[in-house]
C-alpha cells in the first residue's frame, strides 16, 4: 500500500479528531524516520518530546523485549520486581522522596490535582469541596473533562462542559495576578515552566522562582507540570531548574518511556505523596512492570548519555544558527535547550505551509498556535545535523 491508500483507510475508518501531514511513518531510528514510500525524514518534533533518547534507542527496546518476555502485568492488587527499582532510581535520579507513576500525561496530572486538593484538605482546612487551584492562560495540561474546563482554548474546551468547578486562571508570565488570585482556600498553582503548545512560551526571568516565593509565603502548593519540558528537553533535567526552582510536585510524562509506552508519574516527597491512603487512587496499567523496566532503561539513557547537557549545547548552536536566518516571515526565534519555537508574522499565512514545505525537504516539523514551528528534535541530534537541516529551514523560511 502506499501513502494515499494508508490516508484514505485512516480517513474513512478512523475518528478526525487530527488533523496530521501526509506523511505515513513506518519505521524510525535515533532522529530519523522513514515513510512507507521509502523516503526519510529528520524527526523535528520527537513525538511531542517522547523520544528525547531517539527513536527505538537500542538499550530501551532490550529492557522491553527482556520484561515482556518475563511478565507485564501483575495489577497493583500484586507487586512485582520492577516497580521498587524504579521508585528508587527515580528518586535518586530526581531528589524527590517518592513517585506515583500511572500512564498518560493527564492521568498524572489528574493525579497531582487530586493530591493538591487532599492536602488543602488535610494540611490546610479548608472546608471539604472548596479547595481552589491557580492555573495560567494558554495552559496544556491534557483532555479529560477536568483538564479541558481550566483550559483557555476554545477548541479544547468549549463543547465539553459542563466543567468541573475549583480552577482559577492568571495570565501566564504575570506574578502580581497570581497573588491576587490568592485565597485561604487555595492549594496549589499548576503552570508548565515553559508553555509548549501555548506556543513555546518562556516566561520573563524570575517568574518561576517569584511564583515559588509566593507558594511558600502563602502556604500553597507548586505544580510543575513538566510533561513537555522535563527528562532533558530544555538543557536541565527539569525546567524548573534554570530558576533553581524545587516544585513541591512536578508531573512527568512522555520521554520517561522515551516513547515505547505511556508512562508518566508525580514526584513529590514523603510527607506529600504519602498522603495517599490505599484505596484512594490508581489505575489498572499504572507501575506495570513492563512500564517500571521501560522508565528505568529511559531514565538510564537519559544519564549515561548525559541528554540534558547535549540539548544545553546542541540547543544553544541551533538557536543561535535559526536567529541568524533572514526571514521575511520571521517575529521571533526563542527556545531553551532543544526546544526551540520560530515563531511567524501573522501575515506570513501561518506555520503549517511551512511545515509542510519543510517535510518537502525531509524535515518533520509541526505548527503550534497557527503561527509558530516548533524545533524539537530527540536530543541525541548531533551538529552536523543541525548543519544539513539548516539550509533547508533557511530555504523554507525564506519562500514566498
Ligand atoms: C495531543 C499539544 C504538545 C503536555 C503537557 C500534559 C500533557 C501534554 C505540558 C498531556 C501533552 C501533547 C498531547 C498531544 C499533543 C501534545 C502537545 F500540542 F497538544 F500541546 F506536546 F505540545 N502536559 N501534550 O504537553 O499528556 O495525556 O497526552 O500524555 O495530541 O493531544 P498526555
Amino acid at each position: 500500500m502506499n501513502t494515499q491508500e494508508y490516508i484514505a483507510l485512516e480517513e474513512q475508518f478512523g475518528a478526525h479528531n487530527y488533523h496530521p501531514l501526509d506523511v505515513v511513518i513506518e519505521r524510525a531510528e535515533g532522529v530519523w524516520v522513514y515513510d512507507v514510500d521509502g523516503k526519510k525524514y529528520l524527526d523535528c518534533l520527537s513525538a511531542y518530546s517522547a523520544v528525547n533518547q531517539g527513536h527505538v534507542h537500542p538499550e530501551i527496546l532490550n529492557a522491553m523485549i527482556e520484561q515482556a518476555k518475563k511478565v507485564t502485568l501483575t495489577s497493583r492488587a500484586f507487586r512485582n520486581d520492577q516497580l521498587p527499582l524504579f521508585y528508587k532510581e527515580f528518586s535518586e535520579m530526581t531528589g524527590y522522596d517518592m513517585s506515583l507513576p500511572m500512564n498518560s500525561g493527564a492521568e498524572a496530572v489528574e493525579t497531582a490535582i487530586k493530591l493538591a486538593r487532599k492536602w488543602a484538605y488535610r494540611y490546610k482546612n479548608v472546608a471539604r469541596h472548596q479547595a481552589e487551584i491557580i492555573v495560567c492562560a494558554g495552559n496544556f495540561h491534557g483532555r479529560t473533562t477536568t483538564i479541558i474546563s481550566f483550559s483557555t482554548e476554545p477548541l479544547y474546551r468549549d463543547d465539553f462542559g459542563p466543567y468541573t468547578p475549583g480552577f482559577l486562571v492568571a495570565p501566564y508570565g504575570d506574578v502580581e495576578a497570581i497573588e491576587r488570585l490568592i485565597t485561604s482556600n487555595t492549594a496549589a498553582i499548576l503552570l508548565e515552566p515553559i508553555q509548549g503548545e501555548g506556543g513555546v512560551i518562556i516566561p520573563p526571568a524570575g517568574y518561576l522562582k517569584q511564583v515559588a516565593d509566593l507558594c511558600k509565603k502563602h502556604t500553597v502548593l507548586l505544580i510543575a507540570d513538566e510533561i513537555q519540558t522535563g527528562l532533558g528537553r530544555t538543557g536541565k533535567l527539569f525546567a524548573s531548574q534554570h530558576e533553581d526552582v524545587r516544585p513541591d510536585m512536578v508531573i512527568v510524562g512522555k520521554a520517561l518511556s522515551g516513547g515505547f509506552y505511556p508512562v508518566s508519574a508525580v514526584l513529590a516527597d514523603a510527607p506529600l505523596l504519602g498522603l495517599f491512603q490505599p484505596g484512594e487512587h490508581g489505575s489498572t496499567f499504572g507501575g506495570n512492570p513492563l512500564a517500571a523496566a521501560i522508565a528505568r532503561a529511559s531514565l538510564r539513557v537519559i544519564r549515561e548519555e548525559k541528554l540534558a547537557e547535549r540539548s544545553n549545547e546542541l540547543g544553544t548552536y541551533f538557536l543561535e544558527q535559526l536567529s541568524e536566518i533572514s526571514s521575511p516571515h520571521v517575529k521571533e526565534v526563542r527556545g531553551r535547550g532543544l526546544l526551540i519555537g520560530v515563531e511567524l508574522k501573522p501575515e506570513a499565512g501561518g506555520a503549517r505551509r511551512f511545515c509542510v514545505a519543510l517535510q518537502e525537504k525531509g524535515i518533520l516539523a509541526k505548527e503550534t498556535h497557527d503561527n509558530v514551528i516548533r524545533f524539537a528534535p530527540p536530543l541525541v541530534i548531533d551538529k552536523d545535523t543541525i548543519d544539513w537541516a539548516l539550509p533547508s529551514i533557511r530555504d523554507v523560511l525564506n519562500m514566498k
